[in-house]
């Protein structure tokens, strides 16, 4: 069977009627950013469905505009997940009628894939009014990301819970967790290790942290403010993608003959904000309650090249292809620094290369003068499927793949570069 029928099949195998799970077994609902990638890739397959796996997720939206990272599936198994929905108790909140979702978010990838879908296929796109129906919601998940997380008061969101930055137990969480009391490993039950090798996934005491986080925010009824929050960081990630998706809403915003001057202006002011994040051509994580910089070498730092015109690309792609990345070695990135102690090749975020994030940088390198690297990153990421197949991380010295199998936006990416 070709790659692409393979990656078809992952995909259309992880369809539940209105959305895709990232990957059998280990997620078994819907997640925020996953989607976004998946509807990139799924739009080769069938844009009704590309645009229905976004709709899915904006149907979850809160009143105040967050979109939760995770939709709960009620005919998925109770005790699949942990936490599940009696843990986030969002029907306290929302109401009954509302779906089950957890309280906190993911990077705002969605605009973007929304354009992405939308252009794929603009004549069902207009005939379903998708952009029309999403662009409100779109808008209000951007203007609670604006409103509610400037803890920092500089201009930049903070992510408030690592799950949050979508790379859960990056080194660069490290420092500010520190503050951060750990629940008893007693007193839950891990689901995840039901599915996936202990020496893979976060450590038992990183649990502990997250859940501890989470059960606060919880608590205070899913407020916004530096009071709630123990773990508040401006995330290179959460404001790159904030900056690309502006960008997208200036498309969006066209199509539909809205003002498009309100996401011109977001774009640059973001992108003027984010050298706040810069030090030694790296973006960094900025940590409120420490009030400094978490120095290290996460990829997270290299992803503000999806914002056009970042003034300080060229400094990116030199640390890319630098001795801490070896992007063009390697043909996909590691989520951390090679040279760093720290690195670990299977641990999830400390090391592995995910696709989702070569993804994005391979579109940064484009739009930034280096169409070469971001081939070698498209053929990097094509070999590597071949290799091991639709897993969620591979070790990115050798491709060998880690994690879930048959990982949806694995598959999703692709089949967006096939296409
Ligand atoms: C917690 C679903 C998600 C991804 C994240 C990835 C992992 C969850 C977990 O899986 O996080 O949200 O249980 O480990 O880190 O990026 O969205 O694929």
């Amino acid at each position: 069977m070709s790659l692409r029928d393979q990656a078809a099949e992952v995909l259309l195998g992880n369809w539940r009627g209105h959305n895709t799970i990232p990957a059998p077994g280990l997620y078994p609902h819907q997640w925020s950013w996953d989607s976004a990638f998946i509807a990139v890739g799924l739009r080769h397959l069938s844009s009704l469905r590309a645009q229905q796996e976004l709709e899915s997720l904006f149907g979850a939206q809160w009143a105040d505009g967050r979109v939760p990272h995770i939709v709960f599936d009620p005919e998925a198994p109770r005790q699949g997940y942990f936490p599940g929905p009696e843990f986030w108790r969002s029907e306290e909140v929302n109401g009954p009628q509302h779906p089950d979702t957890s309280g906190i978010v993911q990077p705002p990838v969605h605009a973007l894939a929304a354009w992405e879908v939308h252009a794929s296929d603009p004549e069902t796109s207009r005939r379903r009014s998708f952009l029309e129906r999403l662009y409100p919601k779109l808008v209000a998940w951007h203007d609670y990301l604006r409103g509610r997380r400037d803890l920092g008061g500089r201009g930049l969101v903070s992510i408030v819970h690592p799950w949050e930055s979508g790379m859960d137990n990056s080194p660069s969480w490290d420092a500010p967790l520190q503050r951060v009391e750990p629940v008893p490993p007693t007193e839950f039950q891990r689901r995840d290790l039901d599915h996936a090798d202990a020496s893979e996934r976060p450590t038992d005491a990183d649990y502990g942290r997250y859940v501890r986080l989470a059960a606060t925010y919880r608590d205070h009824g899913y407020a916004d403010g530096l009071q709630v929050h123990e773990f508040a960081v401006e995330d290179p990630v959460t404001n790159s993608l904030l900056a690309a998706s502006e960008a997208a809403l200036v498309r969006i915003a066209q199509e539909l003959g809205e003002p498009a001057h309100p996401h011109e202006a977001e774009v640059a002011r973001i992108r003027d904000a984010l050298p706040l994040l810069l030090e030694d051509g790296l973006f960094h994580s900025y940590d409120v309650h420490g009030g400094d910089l978490v120095r290290g070498g996460s990829v997270a730092g290299l992803v503000p090249l999806v914002v056009p015109g970042l003034p300080q690309a060229q400094d990116l792609i030199a640390t890319a292809t630098g001795p801490r990345f070896r992007a063009e070695e390697l043909g996909v990135v590691p989520s951390w620094d090679l040279t760093d102690p720290l690195f670990d090749p299977s641990r999830y975020w400390r090391g592995p290369a995910w696709f989702n994030i070569t993804w994005l940088l391979q579109r940064g390198l484009d739009d930034h003068g280096a169409p070469e690297l971001a081939q070698v990153l498209r053929t990097g990421m094509l070999t590597a499927a071949n290799r091991s197949g639709f897993r969620e991380y591979i070790d990115p010295r050798t491709c060998e793949g880690k994690g879930a199998h048959h990982f949806s936006w694995t598959a999703a990416v692709v089949l967006d570069l096939l296409a």
